[in-house]
């Protein structure tokens, strides 16, 4: 493989080309007009202008991709997250176009793509699944029965969902028929498909994810897991790995049923298989067919750099290393940076980054996409970047994670950096004792503004006692340096 087309914008663009040219392979990048400033564009060998803003009529559209690819004489594309990521079709297009698609089979992308389908290719292997209906439920009837089976509270999924679309809990009997006639309207117009089946609800689940590799010559190995049960409108904010409720042996476990998913899809390439954790039990959710946002804490903690190896799976490589090679080192979290409103029910925030300068450090991974001047486009996903640290355990992280969301300057739009700094200083994160109910549980934007205040507090008594400390160091030697704490504390006293 010579010159890899990312068909991304932004973070995951720059990220995936960044991989592919320590390999000696060229990048073509593709762009809307809004993001013609963009570092992505810069970054890449060549690049090429796709279109207008909407994505429908830039990074959507796989014809012009695939035209660009015969100009350019690109031999293989990478899709990143979102966009045409997981769309079996736009696969098959490239495979049919003689361009490698850095990814699973079409076939593959459109089995886990389908929740009812992906349950009937796992059925052989004998994996723990939520209990409930392995068909589609077609009338009220139909539900009324298996909800009675299945027990009450059930979930009534839709098939072609993910992400919590199309979802409904329903309590009691006589919510069902209505419940089920709402749920099949949002899947058919959100996905096109109104098929729905039920599961039993799972109170206060953990969302735990294992990402796994497999190559072309059948071998599967998993990459551990990812905590990612802080999220807030089905939208993750917070994640790490490992997570601290897993043992050795329930990881082992969970790694292992992982592998049997991808299995039996004949998976290829870098994907995650998703489970509900629950008081010592897990269920098989979903598999995502695409390398994840959250991917660098994997990265991490085992030191292997994803977006490599699948390019090195899509060339038809052998994988380097076998299940005993891979071990868990230290501890890592991120923290995603959206121009989103903390303080505001997470009101999108866009605006220009006025002032932007994110952390350094031994530890501290930054990937994104933007520069200080620009701006955050209206019409694509709100994400700025992702803050990522690693330590040796988790309390360093934390501790890490939070110093470098002090030193992470952003003005000019509001991000949830803040929420963000909120949830490392809670005792239910700290104590590693929260589910995917956390931002319900505990968070408020008025916690979060008592917080702020708090905040505000330490800072005027730091400066309080540095001034003691100079005044003292002018009486002495003149050694009265202001201390450690860093600018951006005081910039944001003095705007306050
Ligand atoms: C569930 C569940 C409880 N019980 N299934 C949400 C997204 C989709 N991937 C599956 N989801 C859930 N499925 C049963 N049977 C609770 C959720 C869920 C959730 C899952 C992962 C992360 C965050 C979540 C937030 C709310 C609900």
């Amino acid at each position: 493989m010579k010159k890899i087309l990312v068909a991304n914008r932004g973070e995951i663009a720059l990220r995936v080309m960044r991989s592919a040219r320590e390999m000696g392979i060229k990048t073509v990048a593709v762009y809307s007009t809004v993001d013609r400033h963009s570092p992505h564009v810069a970054y890449a060998d060549e690049s090429v202008c796709i279109g207008v803003g909407p994505s429908a009529e830039s990074y959507l559209r796989a014809d012009e991709i695939l035209k660009i690819c015969r100009r350019l004489k690109v031999d293989g594309i990478h899709p990143g997250y979102g966009f045409l990521s997981e769309n079996a079709k736009f696969a098959r297009q490239v495979k049919a176009a003689g361009i490698i698609f850095i990814g699973p089979t079409p076939k593959a992308i459109e089995v886990m793509g389908n929740k009812l389908a992906a349950k009937e290719a796992v059925k052989k292997y004998d994996i723990a699944m939520v209990p409930g209906t392995d068909k589609a439920i077609n009338s009220p009837k139909m539900a009324l029965k298996a909800a009675e089976e299945i027990g009450y509270p059930i979930l009534i999924k839709a098939s072609a969902g993910g992400g919590g679309k199309g979802m409904r809990v329903v309590e009691k009997k006589k919510d069902i028929e209505e419940q089920m006639k709402l749920a099949v309207s949002e899947a058919a117009s959100a996905f096109g498909d109104g098929s729905v089946f039920i599961e039993k609800y799972v109170h206060s689940p953990r969302h735990i994810e294992i990402q796994i590799l497999a190559d072309k010559h059948g071998n599967v190995v998993h990459l551990f897991e990812r905590e990612c049960s802080i999220q807030r409108r089905h939208q993750k904010v917070i994640e790490e790995a490992p997570s601290a409720v897993l043992t050795d042996e329930l990881r082992d476990e969970m790694g292992r049923t992982a592998i049997k998913v991808a299995k039996s899809c004949r998976y290829v390439g870098a994907g995650t298989v998703e489970f509900l954790y629950d008081q010592g039990d897990f269920y098989f959710l979903e598999m995502n067919t695409r390398l994840q946002v959250e991917h660098p804490v994997t990265e991490m903690i085992v030191g292997v750099d994803l977006v490599k190896e699948q390019i090195r799976i899509a060339r038809g490589d052998k994988l380097r290393f076998k299940q005993e090679d891979l071990s868990i080192n230290g501890h890592a979290i991120e923290a995603r940076v959206y121009a989103e409103d903390s303080y505001n029910n997470f009101m999108p925030n866009i605006g220009r980054l006025e002032r932007y300068k994110p952390p350094h450090g031994p530890g501290v991974r930054v990937d994104d996409g933007y520069e200080e001047g620009m701006d955050i486009p209206i019409y694509y996903d709100s994400m700025i970047s992702k803050l990522i640290v690693h330590a040796n355990d988790r309390n360093e992280a934390m501790k890490k994670l939070e110093l470098a969301i002090d030193d992470y300057q952003i003005l000019g739009l509001e991000t949830t950096l803040p929420f963000c700094k909120f949830v490392l200083g809670h005792k239910a994160f700290k104590s590693g004792d929260f589910n995917t109910h956390f931002v319900a549980d505990h968070f408020s934007a008025e916690k979060l503004k008592k917080g702020a205040d708090a905040d505000t507090l330490e800072i005027a008594a730091l400066l309080a006692a540095r001034l003691v400390h100079a005044e003292r160091g002018r009486a002495s030697s003149q050694n009265g340096g202001l201390g450690k704490r860093s600018a951006w504390k005081e910039n944001r006293l003095s705007e306050q």
